[in-house]
């Protein structure tokens, strides 16, 4: 796997004396992958240290976060914001369980360290006694996965919006993507595939309607709120002995959103059975039966929260997240993988098409999805 050889730049004892910036006590007794990121490289780190203990080691992607102290900056707001809350006590959550990941200090007390060679380097607690999937595994997951997204943005609401930067510019923009893509169209010879063809249609096809999102936030019909940015089904944590969601992991895109992304990059992810890693892209469908099980685990939790505006672009949100991830994905196909990680060449090709599918799969069901929407208001 291309992925390996990346982090394969780095041997064990390379990334133990890295590891070693992180901890004050113990010793670090191995290092593997952890996940399976498309931006940043992780690492879990086992210390020995009076029995076991683990802490996650990133290698922050640099291109991508170009001012990663300010990534720190928002995480560490972030944190606090909701141990206070939690610390207040929150009604909704009763006595569950629920952990946010916090920043370990460096040894030089500071957020992260970095490499001679410039590599932004942090550690972040680990979540014991917790699990996650890339895809759905029952209904009651579904709904775990939906309230735990519900529970984040519950947790967050009260947090002014103003006190994130916005750390990756355009983000979930979609049409600052579709302008990205016009500029590598036009300066790429695009293989003539019929997988290339078919993206290139579907795109065209849906240009006008990709300004949705962003036209309500213009109109002052969405706004602004602390997101997650990245609430895909394999961030958001199962507790292994309740299977009750605990928490949202992969902080680095907590910033200023319309929380319509948080939603449609939950549900493009969480209803879509084969993964977004599949081949089969000509199968891929979108199961109203995970959508409605999702979304009523986040109602449980958001309602007080949502307004009319919102429930009202719910659909088209569901809609443009995954066209706009199979957007990104493309786009990355004809620039040359220079965002996402690959294992193959044409690996982002094949991922936008799986998006594509489903959202091909979407619109065709667009009634049923707009009536578990009308059904939760
Ligand atoms: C990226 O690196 P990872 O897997 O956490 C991407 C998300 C995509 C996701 C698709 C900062 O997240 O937006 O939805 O891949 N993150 C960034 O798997 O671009
Ligand atoms: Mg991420």
């Amino acid at each position: 796997m291309i992925n390996m050889l990346e982090v394969g730049d780095k041997t064990q004892e390379t990334l133990i004396q890295i590891a070693d910036q992180f901890h004050r006590q113990g010793t670090v007794i191995t290092i593997e992958e952890l996940g399976n990121g498309n931006v940043n490289d992780t690492y879990l780190v086992t210390l020995r240290e009076e029995g076991e203990h683990y802490f996650v080691l990133q290698r922050v992607n640099t291109h991508v976060f170009r001012q990663p102290e300010q990534v720190m900056q928002n995480m560490l707001i972030f944190s606090n914001h909701m141990d206070r809350r939690l610390k207040q006590g929150c009604p909704d959550l009763g006595h569950r369980r629920w952990e946010v990941p916090q920043v370990l200090q460096a040894r030089t007390s500071q957020n992260h360290w970095v490499e001679a060679e410039g590599a932004f380097w942090r550690a972040i607690s680990f979540i014991g006694a917790s699990e996650s999937f890339d895809t759905i595994t029952d209904l009651a997951h579904a709904r775990e996965v939906g309230y735990g997204l519900g529970m984040f943005h519950n947790l967050i609401s009260d947090l002014p919006v103003a006190e994130l930067a916005d750390t990756l510019a355009g983000f979930h923009i979609t049409p600052a993507y579709l302008t990205q893509y016009h500029q590598v169209l036009a300066h790429t010879t695009v293989p003539q595939t019929p997988e290339v063809n078919y993206c290139l249609a579907f795109v065209r096809d849906r240009q006008a309607w990709a300004h949705v999102l962003e036209d309500a936030k213009a109109q002052g019909k969405l706004h602004l709120r602390p997101i997650h940015g990245d609430p895909k089904i394999n961030n958001v944590m199962m507790d292994i002995s309740t299977g009750q969601a605990i928490g949202l992991i992969d902080l680095d895109t907590v910033k200023p959103g319309l929380i319509h992304y948080d939603i449609g990059d939950c549900l493009r992810s969480g209803c879509n059975p084969l993964g977004e890693e599949t081949k089969a892209w000509e199968t891929v469908t979108f199961e109203p039966d995970r959508c409605e099980a999702i979304l009523q685990g986040y109602g449980s939790v958001a309602h007080a929260f949502l307004t009319d505006y919102d429930y009202d672009y719910l659909y088209d949100a569901i809609r443009l997240i995954a066209f706009e991830l199979g957007l990104r994905f493309f786009t990355d196909y004809l620039a040359g993988n220079i965002y996402f990680k690959t294992q193959y060449p044409t690996h982002n090709l094949d991922r936008a098409l799986v998006q594509f599918k489903l959202t091909e799969s979407i619109e065709a069901q667009a009634s049923a999805i707009r009536a578990i929407i009308q059904a939760m208001r």
